[in-house]
């Protein structure tokens, strides 16, 4: 008897970590409900499912909640374990994308916000700090990882091109909001591996439109172009 998937979201349209669960799900063709939240306002759904965070991504499967994006990630190729994989069969290199998923979290987007909250004159060192932490990931990945980028994890978007993808793919509207030039210069190999990224069609069709994003950016951050 085949068994059922009733498969929900409880997503924003502008989260990136939404952005994961949503690539994933397509990527592995699983039909799911979108069901948008408005974070000023959280629905009870929201609130009884992630009591614990409050926060979106939840994905509901046949009615039980999986939170925290990376957890949900690794319990959807868990779950459907037909291809395409996202996470690799051995435990090593399974460890190491992991640990570099684990690094991109807790770095990438504190880092992208301290530029965007800091004034003209810590700017200049806050993304010489954005800078750094990026060089120390991509010498990681290139160590880690050395049959190359993107796909890193074989010939299909992994698990780590979901991660960096749904955050990284939308850097030029953070700094188009600040009206300052991206250093892509200085991470080269980087943003070659994003810009490459956004050019997979899954990836295309969830991204959140630049526009809508760029005004959204703006408003959190009551940024004004070359404040
Ligand atoms: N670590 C969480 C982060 C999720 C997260 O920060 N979600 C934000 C949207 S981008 C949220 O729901 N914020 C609501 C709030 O903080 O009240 C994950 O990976 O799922």
């Amino acid at each position: 008897m085949e068994q059922k998937n009733d498969v929900k979201l409880l997503r924003a349209w502008f989260s990136s970590y939404c952005t994961r669960v949503e690539v994933a799900l397509k990527l592995k063709g699983i039909a799911y409900e979108s069901i948008e939240e408005d974070l000023r306002n959280k629905s009870d759904l929201l609130l009884k499912h992630n009591a614990a965070h409050n926060k979106v991504p939840v994905l509901l499967h046949n009615g039980k909640p999986v939170v925290e994006s990376l957890v949900i990630l690794e319990y959807i190729d868990e779950c459907w374990k037909n291809a395409p994989k996202l996470l690799p069969d051995d435990p090593y290199e399974r460890a190491k994308v992991h640990f570099w998923a684990g690094y991109y979290d807790q770095k990438y987007m504190p880092s992208m916000i301290k530029i965007l909250v800091s004034d003209a004159t810590e700017r200049e060192k806050a993304m010489e700090e954005f800078s750094e932490m990026l060089k120390v990931f991509e010498e990681g990945i290139s160590r880690d990882f050395p049959q190359g980028t993107p796909f890193c994890c074989g010939n299909s978007l992994g698990f780590l091109d979901i991660v960096v993808g749904s955050a990284g793919c939308n850097y030029r509207a953070f700094f188009e909001a600040l009206g300052v030039d991206c250093p892509v210069e200085k991470n080269e190999k980087y943003f070659s591996w994003i810009d490459g990224l956004r050019e997979c069609p899954v990836m295309k069709d969830t991204l959140p439109p630049h526009d809508k994003l760029l005004a959204k950016i703006k408003e959190k951050f009551n940024l004004e172009p070359g404040s």
